[in-house]
């Protein structure tokens, strides 16, 4: 279980021997037989894109078994995770069906399609490991060209976040810690009005931030609010979560995006 960069890096080597998470990832064995590898065999569309973001890993919010048999029904040339991949701030427990996940994303890389990670406010430890790494790519944010000729940021979010202050951020990841809660899903729950204003708002500030960088789309996610839509030829898109809505936007051959649900 291996990613070529140069000879003998290992994704071990990526993810750093201080990591919590490494004693389970490589020693949790594989579930065979939940059936989304019949689907595989039936020649799923190879995507020319897939963005996907805010999976959690190691959070008990993340729907670990839908992702994965999610990632077990797609291909495609080029995977962007944006951001949120794992959960470093709750992290506790490796729950069942996440370990699959990684390992299915491994899979794919070694069979050629090429992984380009951004990391995000909760697995932003992943920052100080920036590289080229052959078929993986970890970089703060990307670029990307689509076929219908749109320059687009694939960027997580949180940077332009104006809830970004380190005190605050600081002090929500020490409670978080404390309680072994997830206040981002608390909150959705219930304060409803407050996350739309939020996701809003967002959005056009993200339009602003990309536009003014001369880019004429972005990808993002942060805010868990699935979403495609073209604002005066500006294309938004956010990639949703799997906390929640279970969602990857695709982009085809053809160059048309589209909302999928796992
Ligand atoms: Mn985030």
């Amino acid at each position: 279980m291996y990613i070529p960069r140069h000879a003998g890096w290992t994704l071990k080597d990526f993810l750093g021997s201080d990591c919590a998470i490494l004693p389970t990832i490589f020693t949790c064995p594989l579930q065979a037989g939940s059936g989304p590898k019949d689907i595989l065999m039936s020649g799923p569309e190879r995507l020319r894109s897939l963005f996907m973001s805010d999976f959690h890993l190691g959070s008990h919010h993340c729907k670990g078994e839908r992702l994965y048999q999610f990632l077990c029904t797609v291909e495609a040339d080029t995977i962007y995770l944006i951001g949120d991949i794992i959960e470093m701030n709750v992290l506790t427990k490796w729950p069942p069906y996440h370990s699959e996940c990684i390992s299915e994303l491994i899979r794919k890389a070694l069979a050629g399609t090429r992984i380009v990670y951004i990391p995000g406010n909760h697995d932003a430890i992943f920052l100080s490991h920036t590289g080229d790494y052959g078929r993986l790519l970890i970089e703060t944010f990307a670029v990307h060209n689509s076929v219908n000729k749109k320059l687009l940021l694939v960027i997580h979010g949180d940077i332009i976040d104006r809830f970004k202050s380190q005190w605050l951020l600081n002090t929500l990841t020490w409670m978080e810690r404390i309680g072994q809660i997830n206040l981002w899903e608390i909150m959705r729950s219930y304060l409803g009005y407050f996350i739309r204003h939020h996701s809003d708002a967002f959005q056009g500030n993200m339009i602003s931030f990309a536009r003014h960088r001369g880019y004429t789309g972005i990808v993002c996610g942060h805010v868990h609010a699935p979403k495609i839509s073209d604002v005066g030829g500006f294309i938004y898109l956010n990639c949703g979560d799997w906390t929640q809505h279970c969602t990857a936007i695709s982009e085809n051959r053809l160059g048309q995006f589209q909302m999928l649900n796992g």
